[in-house]
């Protein structure tokens, strides 16, 4: 669909007016929002991150393609969000001590606000210590770690550990994501569960908030 090829294209260049005109474009034409998301703006997202990896492209570029996602993904956070399926549930939710990147994180906020859950958002960079604190003293029934560095993974490990040594690991879940993550890194360091993408994450913190 030609609309949603504009939608990645302009992303690319990081015209950031213009993919926010599309999205509402798409929008008013009845196109699904997961469809714009998916197809539109995240399909750009990955050509630049490719770009990035082969230095065709530069951290400046870079930020200019993520402020344009998200510009677009703030008009489609309402369509999300799923009618009439309200969980009830808290979570805290951050990018781990050392990464600073924090779309996906923001789209899994997104995600879960739209299933009717309590996002804490504690941003990025966020220490193990600040993951645990806020979950005993907010009372959260998950805490949510991302992390899209290999080199940041190994903090959701911290986080596991600071738990246990909180004395909240019996009343807390926790959940790891991000492009490096996988179910095994996470079975390995012993969170409760992994999920690959931010509308999964969203079904499993329902799925453990009712449990
Ligand atoms: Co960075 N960066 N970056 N970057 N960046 C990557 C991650 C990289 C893969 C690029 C590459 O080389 N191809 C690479 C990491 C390599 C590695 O570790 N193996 C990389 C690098 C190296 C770096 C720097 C070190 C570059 C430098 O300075 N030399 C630097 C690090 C800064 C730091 O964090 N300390 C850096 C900086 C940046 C920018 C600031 C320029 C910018 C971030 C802007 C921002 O976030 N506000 C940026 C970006 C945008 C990217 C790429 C291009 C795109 C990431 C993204 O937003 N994707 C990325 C390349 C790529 O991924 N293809 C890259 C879209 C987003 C929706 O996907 O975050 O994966 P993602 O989220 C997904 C899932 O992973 C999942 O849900 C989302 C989809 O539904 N998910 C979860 C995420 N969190 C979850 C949590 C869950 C469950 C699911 O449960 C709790």
């Amino acid at each position: 669909m030609s609309i949603l090829n504009d939608i990645s294209e302009n992303l690319q260049k990081g015209k950031a007016k213009i993919v926010k005109q599309l999205v509402q474009q798409a929008i008013d034409e009845g196109i699904p929002a997961h469809r714009i998301l998916d197809e539109g703006l995240l399909s750009g997202m990955s050509v630049v991150g490719e770009k990035f990896k082969r230095n065709e492209v530069f951290v400046p570029e870079v930020l200019v393609a993520a402020r344009a996602m998200n510009m677009g993904t703030q008009l489609l956070k309402p369509l999300l969000a799923e009618a009439g399926v309200k969980a009830t549930g808290k979570v805290c939710i951050g990018t781990v001590k050392g990464d600073l990147h924090d779309i996906g994180k923001n789209l899994v906020k997104m995600m879960m606000e739209g299933k009717g859950l309590e996002v804490i958002d504690l941003g990025t960079d966020v220490a193990p210590e600040t993951f645990v604190e806020t979950a005993k003293n907010e009372g959260c029934q998950i805490i949510c770690c991302s992390a899209l560095l290999t080199t940041t993974m190994g903090v959701m490990e911290e986080v596991v550990q600071k738990a246990v040594e909180a004395g909240i690991r019996d009343n807390v879940k926790i959940m790891v994501g991000g492009a490096p993550v996988t179910e095994s890194f996470a079975q390995k360091i012993g969170a409760d569960r992994y999920t690959p993408d931010a509308a999964s994450a969203a079904d499993c913190a329902v799925e453990l908030c009712s449990a």
